[in-house]
């Protein structure tokens, strides 16, 4: 039912640094061709690094860590993949069905598989309006169980980052700044909200990671890497498209495990692609530092 790829599973045998990567990312959080070519840089990064992708996802009903070309282009460009998150996962395998992975359930196959970092673009979080809605991301509820590091760039804030806070801290997930006191918000490396605790280097992170673990603490931390200043967007002009989508969201009744893809594709398509390149960006810088995480951590 999991199949670990060749390289994947010596690299594991072996102890050697592996970095886990998401395929939500690729068939729900981007257009093709950015999507395929986003996945194979990421998987590059990380190997110039020293370090082993393994991208994961549900081909056909197998759970798969480590991808072919011709399955990551069909995940780039078929319509008929399922969003899984946990809720998904059983009814999809069962099925044998074909689903991109979130970053809950890539966090549960990651912890199968023996991986400790993963590297993605940005988590979930709880939504704005959850005191009503209740819609709190399943990505929370895996980072406070599975013994996984996520580094990501902060999360959007088409969600309620002060909520977020408050329920990582209810879990127990740190959330660690990479060489930044305060929360970057993706696009942005500003949110006017703090971290938990600034880390300066992979090694730092590394050396929580283990003490931690071997406290027999449970569950994993998120690492917030801001995008590299080149590429960050102005706070203001994110805020107001933010909102426009959150409005528009709201107008069309969208609800679920729909709203994301959907608050996604109207910000890019609302920023004339330009949100698209600093999300391109922002992931193939997490993928160095998992990568040099990863390294430090074996
Ligand atoms: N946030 C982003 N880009 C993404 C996602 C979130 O900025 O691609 C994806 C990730 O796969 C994440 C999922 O795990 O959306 C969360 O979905 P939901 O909000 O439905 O839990
Ligand atoms: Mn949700």
């Amino acid at each position: 039912m999991i199949e670990i790829n060749e390289t994947v599973s010596k690299a594991l045998k072996e102890k050697k640094a592996v970095v886990a990567l998401e395929s939500t990312i690729i068939s729900h959080g981007m257009p093709y061709p950015e999507n395929v070519n986003m996945a194979n840089t990421v998987e590059k990064i990380i190997k110039d690094e020293g370090a082993v992708p393994a991208t994961i996802a549900i081909i056909n009903g197998v759970i798969k860590v480590g991808l072919t070309q011709e399955e990551l282009l069909y995940l780039a460009q078929a319509k008929d993949v399922v969003k899984v998150s946990k809720r998904d996962f059983g009814y999809v395998v069962s099925q044998g069905l074909t689903g991109a992975t979130t970053v809950s359930a890539t966090m549960l196959i990651a912890k199968m598989a023996g991986i400790k970092v993963f590297a993605t673009g940005g988590i979930g979080g709880v939504h704005r309006g959850a005191q009503q809605t209740f819609d709190i991301s399943r990505d929370l509820e895996e980072l406070a169980s599975q013994e996984v590091c996520v580094v990501c760039a902060g999360a959007k804030s088409i969600l309620d980052l002060g909520l977020t806070k408050e329920f990582l801290e209810t879990k127990g997930v740190e959330l660690l700044g990479y060489q930044t006191k305060e929360l970057p918000a993706f696009y942005t490396r500003e949110s006017g909200f703090d971290v938990d605790y600034k880390m300066d280097t992979p090694e730092d992170i590394a050396k929580l990671m283990k003490v931690k673990w071997n406290l027999g603490l449970s569950g994993g931390m998120v690492v917030a890497n801001p995008i590299p200043k080149a590429y960050a967007q102005a706070k203001d002009k994110m805020d107001l498209v933010i909102n426009e989508a959150i409005n528009k969201a709201n107008e069309l009744g969208v609800k679920g495990k729909d709203i994301t893809p959907f608050l996604l594709d109207y910000i890019k398509t609302h920023t004339k692609g330009e949100s698209l390149k600093a999300n391109l960006e922002l992931v193939y810088n997490n993928a160095r530092l998992a990568a040099q995480i990863a390294i430090a951590y074996h």
